[in-house]
């Protein structure tokens, strides 16, 4: 039998070596890794690429990824068009070496999502209308506290028809967020049904308070969004959460950490032997209060490009702490969150001016799609209101090599440890491994090839290289020491050498199974037994 693609010159890493090899591929799996080329008579009929000696890895894996989230079911609980969807959002993550992502179907509080079954389903046909070009799966956002949803439903969507073992939950926001009693309670059932939390851990009254506080001072440009959301702001709620996770006895991750005293939190939990868990994100390593101040002056509204929740930290001392949880493990992975709105839209980023004149003006919203002024006219005279401004930004292209470059080339982390938190370790906390996060034989034969490190010239990164559906990146003008050559999803070349491929989009939709991080949770001494007097209150 021959081989339908052979990778050759490689040198392979992995969440634990790195070693010279080829790899060989079959029906869209890898069929053998070998330590020598192969033979010409192997290789006849065979699409060969060759890496020149360049690191080939497993194929990237955000976890972490907006598309399709419509106006009322945005994260930041206001309006705000997400700008992507599964066809540019894919397209975007392939571009970046991103083979597979998870993208989050979203409960809102109104009557047609009170069934999560059906907020799946709607999200799925929306997925469907275009396709991807890379492989994808779901959480779902839970934003309200149902019996039918958490005992029936839960087992039904951790089952076989959809594999969904990941629930995000917020604990700010007032249409999403829940509050501790309603934690408790769907962290427990969560955890009966194999499915593991995903926290959102600030504290909505903090931010509410200080909002207010600002606001009275008249302090509404974007750089004060990250003033009402200071690191305490996390710090109390991460705190809280851990308490929260142990009563309810269920391993969970924290989304979104951009807090170095909210890691040591989780870092303490971690020694004390509990399957807690945590992601960053690029925003909180390469952005500060600075990017908030970066357009004109600090009141220009173009700094809400920049607002994103968690915010960028303070300053880069604060980054420098957080690249040590990167290296010593109390991250777990790694994701973009990339949550895009674009700022020639009036439903993107100018929402925080709109909103804004309508709340001077105590109306509703109807006046604001007849508005005869133009977006380019509201832009350059407003400047809008933080509390309005849609809360994300875009990234799902830019994060491996944002990491590559200030992580790896910066000599903070090691190449086995990048794969582990962009790739191996985010297969395994989200029941996809060893099919996806690893170069074992008979695993998906999903890789980025990176270029030849050596021969590579950086280069400055601008947006109109980027693939996604927003006018603008957070990382313009930074200087990129890598970026991924040719990305594989099963077997087919998605992005090669700076091109896309053309074609109907290939991506599956991946069940998933439970959290493998912390499978032997139970045996080291977890569940309700150690927790409380009486645990048969917690069956
Ligand atoms: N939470 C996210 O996960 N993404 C964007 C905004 C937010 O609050
Ligand atoms: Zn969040
Ligand atoms: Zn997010
Ligand atoms: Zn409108």
């Amino acid at each position: 039998t021959t081989f339908d693609l052979v990778i050759v010159n490689a040198i392979a890493v992995t969440a634990c070596d790195v070693f010279p090899c080829s790899i060989s591929v079959k029906d869209g799996k890898i069929a053998a890794i070998a330590s020598q080329g192969f033979s010409q008579e192997e290789l006849a009929g065979v699409e060969v690429i060759d890496a020149e000696g360049a690191y080939v890895m497993p194929g990237g894996i955000d976890a972490h990824v907006h598309l399709c989230q419509d106006l009322q079911t945005g994260p930041h609980g206001l309006g705000g068009r997400c700008a992507d969807d599964f066809a540019s959002g894919s397209m975007s993550a392939a571009a970046g070496g991103t083979t597979t992502m998870i993208t989050f179907a979203c409960q809102t509080r109104s009557e047609e999502d009170a069934s999560l079954l059906s907020v799946v389903e709607r999200y799925d046909a929306r997925a469907k209308e275009t396709g991807s070009y890379i492989d994808y799966a779901y959480h779902v956002i839970i934003v309200r506290c149902d019996e039918d949803v958490l005992e029936r439903e839960l087992p039904i969507l951790s089952g076989p028809r959809w594999g969904i073992s990941t629930c995000k939950l917020f604990m700010t926001y007032d249409s999403q967020r829940l509050g501790d009693s309603d934690l408790l309670t769907v962290m427990h059932a969560a955890a009966q049904h194999g499915i593991t939390p995903l926290v959102h851990a600030e504290n909505g009254d903090m931010i509410s308070w200080l909002t207010d506080k600002l606001e009275a001072k008249g302090m509404l440009a974007p750089i004060y969004h990250a003033w009402s959301r200071p690191p305490i702001v996390q710090d109390e709620a991460t705190n809280r959460a851990i308490a929260i996770a142990k009563l309810a006895c269920t391993p969970f991750l924290f989304v979104h950490v951009g807090s170095s005293e909210a890691m040591a939190h989780i870092r303490r939990a971690q020694t004390q032997g509990w399957p807690v868990y945590a992601e960053t994100c690029p925003q909180y390593l390469c952005l500060t209060y600075n990017d908030l101040k970066r357009f004109h002056s600090p009141t220009c509204f173009e700094n809400s490009k920049m607002v994103c929740s968690p915010p960028p930290p303070p300053d880069e001392s604060e980054s420098e702490r957080l690249y040590t949880g990167l290296a010593n493990g109390t991250f777990t992975v790694f994701s973009s969150d990339h949550c895009p709105f674009r700022y020639d839209d009036r439903h993107g980023k100018p929402t925080g001016i709109l909103e804004h004149e309508e709340s001077k003006r105590g109306g509703d919203c109807v006046s604001k799609e007849a508005s005869a002024v133009s977006l380019d006219q509201l832009v350059r005279t407003k400047t809008g209101a933080f509390r309005f401004i849609p809360n994300g930004i875009p990234g799902v292209e830019t994060r491996l090599s944002l990491l590559f470059t200030n992580g790896v080339c910066a000599g903070r982390i090691t190449l086995q440890r990048f794969v582990e938190l962009t790739s191996t370790n985010v297969a395994k906390l989200y029941g996809l491994y060893p099919k996806k996060g690893s170069l074992m034989p008979g695993a998906d034969a999903d890789f980025v090839i990176w270029h030849p490190q050596e021969t590579f010239s950086p280069f400055t990164l601008s947006n109109d290289m980027l693939h996604h559906n927003v006018d603008y990146t957070p990382y313009e003008g930074m200087r990129m020491l890598n970026w991924p050559r040719y990305t594989i999803v099963r077997g087919h070349v998605v992005w090669a050498n700076g091109s896309l491929a053309t074609g109907a989009p290939l991506g599956r939709y991946q069940k998933r199974g439970p959290n493998v991080l912390s499978s032997d949770w139970k045996k080291r001494g977890g569940g309700p037994a150690k927790q409380h007097p009486a645990p048969w209150l917690f069956e």
